[in-house]
């Protein structure tokens, strides 16, 4: 039977919160952080380890979101702290080149082929804006084509029918983008081909590339349909232009090599263009976007395409990638079939307690990235996931916070589980739904 727990203090994250929305706009350096989407005042974390947080109320979370998905060794793996940690020691920037970008260019690569080449950013967002900029110049073409619900950062030219907190609060774009910006970014639905190949019947010879989440996180999980990717590779190869394979999220998450490498019997042929962030920095920030030579090479100092960075490649975030992606690399035959079984329980686990508590739940996941929708059908594109209640997964997911799970505050992300989670935490999980779910069945 559901029993109650005495609240979580949350006296010290309040009185935070208040001296942090002195300085910052909602308190937050980003947005979804803010729990707009949830309700209530979100905890500040003090400190991490494993698989749990901990509050500055000294409350403990088990976390699921794992700092929006880098943290997939866990919080303060010992080797990539001692990795940042000698880093340190040596001075924490140049400006200068450094043997370790290669190194990591050098590992990401033997896990990703398809990136010939490469160039480290400090972000996602500066990854998929400078691929953007690449494809348009490589093919002298102006025209994008994204998918709704798909987000790949805050590049005007991208915010346009995003996922993330775009979606998490509901709006169209941003304000700020001009329409001739937006213009040329065409926002279809996702899993669609027919609405793609009416795309490019309207712009023949016009669009620099399509760009999408292989796998989307960012309205929720949703999965390519079959046969949709192997279609969108084939449209743009016939059509000359080029397929960029957002894989920041997907990225050494749904496997080593990523959505790519997952579905690499289906496609048909490798992207053109890839962008990277997240687990590649193993918590420090890190983006990267590469491909075919013949592409990236259009990149000043050796051709055109201008794009640049104070930090870019940054000693102490290079050191920690190569830490994260060594152990990823040395173990990758135990670790990605372990987050498969951690995440199958979690994820089946909860779907089963939702059925018992006649919740409407539907669980889309690959690997060790889910998420569950408040809704009874199948989540395919924006629009299905955009029909799930909202509402309840609120009340879910503050009754899941008040029983120590921390899922990502909003219905529209994805949930991620890292190589620190095993069988306590998913009784823990599974506890700690057992009652999230009879609150949110309370008010349905
Ligand atoms: P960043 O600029 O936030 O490093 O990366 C942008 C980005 C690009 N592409 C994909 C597929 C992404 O998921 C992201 C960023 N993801 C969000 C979470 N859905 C970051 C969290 C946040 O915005 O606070």
């Amino acid at each position: 039977m559901p029993t109650t727990r005495p609240m979580r203090s949350l006296e010290q994250s309040r009185l935070l919160q208040l001296r942090a929305e002195q300085f910052l706009p909602g308190g937050v350096d980003s947005p979804v952080r803010a729990f707009r989407a949830v309700g209530g005042d979100p905890p500040f974390i003090v400190r991490a380890e494993g698989a749990y947080l901990h509050d500055a109320d000294g409350n403990r979370y088990l976390d699921y979101f794992g700092s929006w998905g880098p943290m997939i060794l866990g919080h303060a793996a010992p080797h990539v702290v001692e990795a940042i940690q000698r880093a340190a020691a040596n001075g924490a920037s140049f400006g200068a080149s450094t043997p370790a970008e290669a190194d990591l260019a050098e590992l990401i690569r033997s896990a990703v082929p398809s990136m010939e080449k490469m160039r480290f950013v400090s972000s996602g967002t500066e990854a998929t804006m400078s691929a953007i900029r690449l494809a348009r110049a490589f093919t002298g073409r102006k025209f994008v084509i994204k998918f709704e619900g798909c987000y790949h950062g805050h590049a005007d030219a991208l915010l346009v029918k995003a996922g993330s907190g775009v979606a998490t609060f509901g709006i169209p774009g941003s304000a700020g983008v001009p329409e001739e910006t937006a213009m040329h970014t065409l926002a279809l639905p996702y899993n669609d081909v027919a609405a793609v190949e009416a795309a490019f019947e309207a712009h023949p010879g016009q669009i620099a590339c399509i760009i999408l989440e292989p796998v989307a996180g960012n309205m929720g999980t949703v999965l390519p349909q079959p046969g949709y990717l192997a279609a969108l590779r084939r449209i743009t190869a016939y059509d000359g232009a080029l397929l960029v394979f957002d894989e920041v999220m997907t990225g050494f998450r749904v496997a080593l090599g990523g959505a790519q490498a997952l579905y690499k019997g289906e496609i048909g042929g490798a992207p053109d263009l890839t962008t990277l962030g997240k687990i590649i920095g193993g918590g420090l920030p890190v983006g990267a976007f590469g491909g075919r030579a013949e592409i990236m090479n259009m990149l000043a100092p050796l051709g055109p395409v201008y794009q640049a960075g104070t930090l870019s490649g940054n000693p102490l975030a290079m050191a920690a990638g190569i830490a994260t992606l060594r152990h990823l690399i040395d173990r990758q035959s135990t670790l990605y079939p372990q987050l498969e079984a951690t995440s199958a329980a979690i994820a089946d686990g909860i779907a089963a307690l939702a059925c018992k508590a006649d919740v409407p739940l539907t669980t889309n996941r690959v690997g060790a990235m889910f998420t569950w929708f408040f809704t009874p059908q199948e989540v395919t594109d924006f629009a299905s996931a955009a029909k799930s209640d909202t509402a309840a997964f609120a009340r879910f997911h503050r009754a899941m916070l008040d029983e120590g799970v921390w899922l990502p505050p909003s219905q529209f992300e994805a949930a991620f589980l890292g190589a620190a989670h095993g069988e306590a935490e998913v009784a823990e999980t599974l506890r700690a739904a057992e009652q999230a779910l009879a609150a949110a069945a309370r008010h349905a």
